[in-house]
């Protein structure tokens, strides 16, 4: 029901529906503020240096900050001003688009997954499938005008970037450099425009509560005003505090399982505030439907045995979304 979008309206209290039980409340009082998360200028000409970096991060953090990207920084402040406008259109033009059936591949919906869970999450988003493009922005939203137009282009330059960044990570774990984006066969792109409304009780819920993503890639634009990602290290979470036109890229689980669990798909979280709405762009890159899944062979031998079985993706994203969010990591159902 379209009623439970949360951008349609202003909130003065939070909902019963969304409290978090003490337990699972995210304790903002405890996050680490000024810890952030590696940063990695891709510019350096040093590109050995450059590898050696990444795999550092993607060891220690799963998630570092890109600088100098290529991604050009009009195309970022496009896609971010279509998506606020797009937040800003009326609750019946919103109805329209709004789905909860998460097998629907174009939906504006809210929380998480509001037909299982129990408690919801202060956000709303809209949910694309962008490649091929061609097949796809047909059913995207056709308001505001430009929101086709400026997505698209926003959409290609990020699936670039993210081949980059698997040549790197590829040769950051000694393979070829191509290793990545070859077994990972043609990859699905998908994107969410994750709103989250001024929340009246943010020490009470999540925007979005502890998870890891199920995908290969995540490429986040973040809104640089308005912090809010939070990223699980040892045991701690630490606050994420946008730089000036970076990216911020993570490893999803199917990056976890090729590197042999040598790189991590970390826990992570975005939480909401009182004084001001918050934007992200989450791109997550996908592997084919079809392709065998897990360890890579060369990171396999007998002191590195594989810690993953072989599966599919279609097997592992049913099972992921047929969980709760915050359950234990899905990978771990994977296991040798
Ligand atoms: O909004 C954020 O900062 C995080 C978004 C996220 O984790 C997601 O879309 O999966």
């Amino acid at each position: 029901m379209a009623e439970q979008l949360i951008s349609t309206a202003v909130h003065h209290t939070l909902p019963e529906s969304y409290v978090r039980s003490e337990a699972e409340r995210p304790r903002l009082d405890e996050v680490v503020p000024d810890a952030d998360i590696p940063v990695v200028d891709l510019a350096n000409p040093d590109r050995a240096a450059v590898v050696a970096q990444i795999g550092a991060a993607c060891s220690s953090h799963g998630f570092f900050q890109v600088l100098n990207h290529g991604l050009p920084l009009e195309v970022m402040l496009a896609a971010m001003a279509v998506a606020h406008e797009f937040f800003r259109l009326s609750p019946e033009e919103k109805a329209k688009l709004y789905s909860d059936d998460p097998a629907k591949k174009m939906r504006l919906s809210t929380s998480f997954n509001v037909r299982k869970e129990t408690v919801h999450n202060w956000r709303d988003y809209l949910r694309l499938h962008c490649h091929p493009l061609e097949q796809f922005v047909p059913e995207w939203p056709a308001n505001p005008p430009p929101f086709r137009d400026v997505m698209s282009t926003y959409c290609k330059e990020v699936r670039q970037l993210g081949f980059r960044l698997y040549a790197m990570i590829s040769a950051s774990l000694g393979l070829e450099q191509d290793y990545i984006k070859k077994v990972l066969g043609e990859q699905e792109q998908h994107m969410a425009v994750n709103f989250y409304p001024k929340c009246p009780s943010p020490e009470l819920t999540y925007g979005l509560p502890a998870h890891t993503d199920p995908n290969a890639l995540t490429i986040l634009m973040m809104d640089e005003q308005v912090a809010g990602l939070q990223v699980l290290k040892e045991g701690r979470w630490i606050a994420v505090n946008p730089r000036p036109n970076a990216l911020v890229i993570n490893l999803g689980d199917q990056l976890q399982a090729l590197s042999n669990g040598r790189y991590k798909s970390v826990w992570h979280r975005a939480v909401v505030n009182s004084d001001r709405p918050r934007m992200s762009i989450a791109s997550f890159l996908c592997p084919c439907n079809c392709v065998k899944l897990g360890p890579a062979e060369k990171l396999i031998g007998e002191k590195s045995p594989a810690v993953y079985r072989n599966y599919t993706y279609d097997e592992y994203y049913k099972k992921f979304w047929s969980r709760n969010l915050d359950q234990e990591h899905c990978l771990e159902l994977f296991r040798t």
